[in-house]
């Protein structure tokens, strides 16, 4: 039997739902600042969404939707200008306790901890805004829960891409077979799988019609024992994620791989 070691957690949309009312609020104050008049509405995120990374989705935005924009001499420092004063707004308003953590993720971290296994973190955002959710948001010493926090532009291909799941797997020094992945969103699942990790999934209001083929299974959330989550693709031998569970949909989807 193959043992299951590591929980890798991606963060936006995973951990916390920080798209809509803490990513996108953030660029939009950004622009203010910078004297710009984008503005991304809630439905307009949704679309941007598609490309991971602030910076890149910046990027998008200009290419796809506003061609019209005169753009400066040069665009990339621009860009990363824009980027850090995001940054800078949305740590703020992280550290303001605006974000809270979605039902379940503390407990079955907690879980975890308890029982031993090994966390990491597989996301695009930046690292920065990493620490301010889990300092903020889990626990003032939660930064130290995670053994690898694997982030932002420490590999060079963001997620539909696998490197920065194999980023982490090697910072684990454990192959795939012996984590799960938890991720919320298409581009997330495809990055997770095509490093070979069993996903659990949980949507959001932004992702729930995103396929997630390939899923051990599909939530509307981690849930609570007070709070059961709805099985929305596959099935749960019990109404909340708990290590018992985990330990069943790993040791499923290693049986059906065989
Ligand atoms: C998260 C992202 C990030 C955030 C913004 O995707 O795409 O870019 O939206 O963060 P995932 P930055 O959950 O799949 O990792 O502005 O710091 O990039
Ligand atoms: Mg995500």
């Amino acid at each position: 039997m193959t043992e299951l070691k590591a929980l890798i957690f991606d963060v936006d949309g995973t951990l916390a739902d920080t798209e809509k009312d803490g990513h996108r609020v953030a660029f939009n104050l950004a622009f203010q600042q910078a004297g710009l008049d984008w503005d991304w509405s809630v439905d307009l995120y949704g679309q941007l969404l598609k490309v991971t990374g602030g910076k890149e989705r910046m990027r998008y935005y200009l290419d796809q939707f506003n061609q019209a924009f005169i753009r400066p001499q040069n665009l990339d420092q621009f860009i990363a200008d824009l980027h850090k004063s995001k940054t800078a707004i949305y740590t703020q308003l992280l550290s303001e306790g605006s974000i809270p953590l979605r039902p379940g993720v503390l407990r079955l971290i907690q879980e975890a901890r308890t029982a031993g296994l090994r966390l990491a973190i597989a996301t695009t955002t930046t690292p920065a805004n990493v620490s301010a959710l889990l300092q903020h948001a889990m626990d003032a010493d939660a930064e130290n829960w995670f053994e690898v926090i694997a982030a932002g532009d420490i590999v060079p291909d963001k997620k539909p891409a696998a490197d920065i799941y194999f980023y982490a797997l090697e910072k684990l020094g454990l192959p795939a077979e012996q984590c799960l992945a938890f991720e919320d969103s298409h581009n997330g699942i495809l990055s997770s799988v095509g490093a070979g990790l069993t996903t659990i999934i949980t949507i959001n209001d932004y992702t729930r019609e995103h396929d997630f083929s390939g899923a051990a299974i599909v939530l509307d959330q981690m849930g609570e024992p007070d709070q059961p989550f709805k099985v929305l693709q596959g099935s749960a031998s019990n109404t909340y994620l708990n290590l018992d569970l985990l330990q069943q949909l790993h040791q499923q989807s290693l049986a059906e791989a065989v």
